[in-house]
C-alpha cells in the first residue's frame, strides 16, 4: 500500500476528480487523506499533518485560478519536507508548459485524465520501482531535465470506476456533507467548441486517443444517486456535467428513471441548441426545477465572430420562453470587456438578458487564457495588447473596459435586472462615479437574488445552507483565515 496526500485551498470546492482518484486508488488497495488547508492556522500546522500521515506522493488539482497560492505552498512543502509532489488537474492538462517553466518544485506533472496513470505511479511507488514512462505524466528529472510522456488513451467505460470517494470529503468536512444540492457528473468532454473556453483544446490533446464524449450508463448514474441520498443529507441534485443535454435521446432514458427512482428536485446546465418543448417537458416531469445557461453576451456578432458560441438571440428567446411556460427557473451567465466590445455593447447584454427575463444571473469578465481558440484569435487579429503569465489582456480600441469592468464589478446587471426601469439610464450610471454608490446595493441584491433562488431549489435557502451548515462553517466565517503568501513571506527560514 502507498499512501496518497491530497491538498486543497477551500472548504467550499468539493472536487470530484480527486474524489474519482481517491475511490480508484482505494480499491486498488492504496491509502488516501486529503487536507483543506484552511482548516490549517498555519503553514507550520498542515507540516505537522503532512509528517503525521507521512504520504508517498502529495497531490493537488489545479485550476489555473488556483495556481500561483498553489505554487508557494508546494514550494514550501518541497523545502520543509522533500517529499514527491504531483500537480493534475486543468491547469496542467491545458497549460503543461507553463507549469513545466515556472515551477520549480513539482516533481511531476500529470497532463490528462488520471485515474490509470495516478493507480500506475502508486503501484509503481510502492514497488519501489521506475515510474519515467508513464503515459500522460510529465516527469522531473535532474539530469535529463522534463521527462514527457505521451497522453494515455482515453477510457471509453466510465463505467469501470467506482463512484467518486465523498467521503472523502464530508468526513473532514461537515460543511460539504451538509451542503444540500449534491453535484453529480455523468459525463466527459463537450461537443461545443466556444472559443474562449478551455474545453475544446481536448480534441487536440487527445487526437487518435479514444472518443472524447463519454458517458457513463443510466444505471450507474442512478445507482450512484440512490447511494448519495443514503449516506448524505440530500434534497436537491445538480447535474454538474458542462452540457446536460448534449444527447437528448440518452437524456430522456436518464430522466425517466431519476423520476421514477430518485423524484427529488434537480438543476442542471444546458446548451440553449439543443433545447426543444418536448426536451422542457422531460425535464419538468422529472423534477428539474431550474436550468442555467450562459449566453455570454447580447450581441450575435460577438457572440458568433469573437465567442464562437453558434446560438442566435432566437434560440436563447425561444428556449427563455419555453422556461417560462412550464415554469422551470433559470439563471443567465454574461461575460463582459470581450475583443471589440464597446460600453454599448455590454449594455445590449444587459438588455437581452432582462428580455430573457431569468430569475437570477452571474456576470464575469473575460480571463483569455493562452491556448484557448479566442487567444490565438485575438492574437492574430491584434486584439490583445498584453500577455501576462497564464492569459492574454484583451485589446480595448474604444477605451471603455474601465467602465465595461464595473458591470461585473459592481454587480450592475443584477441591479438592472431587479430594476429594469433603470437600464435606460444605464450609460450616465456606468459612466458617473453613482455606479460607487450603487456598489453598496450588491449584498443587498445578491441576498434578493438568493432569495429568488429559492424556488429555483423549490426549497427554503434554510434547507440548502441549513442550521448545520452554518454551524459547520462557523470556524471558516470567524476564524481569521490563513492567508497562504503572508505566512510565507513571514516564514523567511525556509528560503
Ligand atoms: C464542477 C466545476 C467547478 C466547481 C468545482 C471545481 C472543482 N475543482 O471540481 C466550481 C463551481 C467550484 C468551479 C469553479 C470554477 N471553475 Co470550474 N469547472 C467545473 C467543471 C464543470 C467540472 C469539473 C469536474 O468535476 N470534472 C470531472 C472530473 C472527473 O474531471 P477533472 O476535475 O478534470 O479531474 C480529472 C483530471 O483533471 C485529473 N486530475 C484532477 N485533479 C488531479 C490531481 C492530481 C494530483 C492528478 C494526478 C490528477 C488530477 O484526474 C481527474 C480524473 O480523471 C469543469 C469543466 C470540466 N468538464 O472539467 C470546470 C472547470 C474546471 N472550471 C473552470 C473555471 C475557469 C472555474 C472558475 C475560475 C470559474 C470562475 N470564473 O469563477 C471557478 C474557480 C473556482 C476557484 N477555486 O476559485 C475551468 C478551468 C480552466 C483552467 N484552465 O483552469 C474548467 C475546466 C471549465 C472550462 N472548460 O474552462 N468549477
Ligand atoms: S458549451 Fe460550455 S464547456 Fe462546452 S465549449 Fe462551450 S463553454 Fe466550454
Amino acid at each position: 500500500m502507498a499512501k496518497m496526500l491530497f491538498i486543497v485551498d477551500a472548504e467550499f470546492n468539493e472536487n470530484i476528480g480527486i474524489m474519482c482518484l481517491s475511490s480508484y486508488l482505494k480499491v486498488n488497495g492504496h491509502s488516501v487523506n486529503l487536507a483543506i488547508h484552511s482548516h490549517y492556522k498555519n503553514m507550520e500546522d498542515l507540516l505537522t499533518y503532512i509528517n503525521q500521515i507521512d504520504p508517498d506522493l502529495i497531490g493537488f488539482s489545479v485550476m489555473t485560478v488556483q495556481a500561483d497560492d498553489y505554487q508557494i505552498v508546494t514550494e514550501v512543502i518541497k523545502r520543509r519536507t522533500q517529499r514527491k509532489i504531483i500537480w493534475g488537474g486543468p491547469h496542467c492538462i491545458y497549460m503543461p508548459e507553463v507549469v513545466m517553466s515556472t515551477n520549480d518544485y513539482v516533481d511531476i506533472i500529470c497532463i490528462g485524465e488520471a485515474e490509470d496513470s495516478l493507480l500506475s505511479l502508486m503501484n509503481r511507488i510502492e514497488a519501489n520501482e521506475d515510474y519515467s514512462d508513464i503515459p500522460g505524466m510529465l516527469i522531473r528529472n535532474n539530469t535529463r531535465g522534463w521527462i514527457k510522456n505521451e497522453i494515455g488513451y482515453l477510457e471509453q467505460d466510465l463505467d469501470k470506476y467506482p463512484f467518486p470517494d465523498r467521503d472523502l470529503f464530508y468526513d473532514i468536512s461537515p460543511i460539504l456533507r451538509h451542503f444540500n444540492p449534491k453535484r453529480i457528473i455523468t459525463q466527459r468532454g463537450c461537443p461545443f467548441k466556444c472559443s474562449f473556453c478551455c474545453e475544446p483544446l481536448l480534441k487536440g490533446i487527445y487526437e487518435g486517443k479514444g472518443k472524447l464524449i463519454r458517458s457513463h450508463s443510466t444505471n450507474y448514474i442512478i445507482r450512484e444517486m440512490q447511494e448519495v441520498i443514503n449516506r448524505y443529507p440530500t434534497r436537491n441534485i445538480h447535474f454538474g456535467d458542462d452540457t446536460f443535454n448534449i444527447n437528448n435521446v440518452q437524456l430522456k432514458t436518464l430522466l425517466e428513471k431519476y423520476r421514477d427512482k430518485i423524484g427529488l428536485p434537480f438543476t442542471c446546465n444546458i446548451a440553449a441548441n439543443n433545447v426543444t418543448e418536448k426536451l422542457i417537458i422531460q425535464l419538468k416531469d422529472a423534477g428539474c426545477t431550474g436550468v442555467y445557461f450562459g449566453f455570454e453576451s447580447g450581441v450575435e456578432k460577438i457572440r458568433f465572430e469573437i465567442l464562437k458560441k453558434r446560438v442566435t438571440n432566437k434560440q436563447y428567446l425561444e428556449t427563455a420562453r419555453l422556461l417560462h411556460k412550464y415554469d422551470i427557473d433559470f439563471v443567465t451567465s454574461m461575460m463582459f470587456c470581450l475583443p471589440t466590445e464597446t460600453l454599448n455593447d455590454a449594455i445590449e447584454t444587459i438588455r437581452f438578458n432582462n428580455r430573457l427575463r431569468p430569475t437570477g444571473s452571474r456576470e464575469f469578465y473575460l480571463k483569455m487564457y493562452k491556448g484557448t481558440l479566442l487567444g490565438d484569435y485575438a492574437l492574430s487579429r491584434n486584439l490583445s495588447v498584453a500577455t501576462g503569465k497564464y492569459e492574454y489582456q484583451t485589446k480595448d480600441d474604444a477605451d471603455e473596459h474601465y467602465y465595461v469592468r464595473k458591470i461585473p464589478i459592481n454587480g450592475l446587471g443584477l441591479l438592472f435586472l431587479k430594476f429594469p426601469f433603470l437600464i435606460r439610464f444605464a450609460k450616465p450610471i456606468i459612466m458617473s462615479r453613482l455606479d460607487k454608490t450603487l456598489a453598496w446595493l450588491k449584498l443587498p441584491l445578491l441576498l434578493l437574488s438568493y432569495y429568488s433562488m429559492k424556488s429555483f431549489f423549490r426549497m427554503s435557502i434554510w434547507n440548502i445552507w441549513n442550521w448545520r451548515y452554518f454551524f459547520a462553517s462557523r470556524k471558516y466565517f470567524f476564524r481569521k483565515r490563513w492567508n497562504i503568501t503572508s505566512d510565507f513571506v513571514s516564514e523567511t527560514k525556509y528560503r
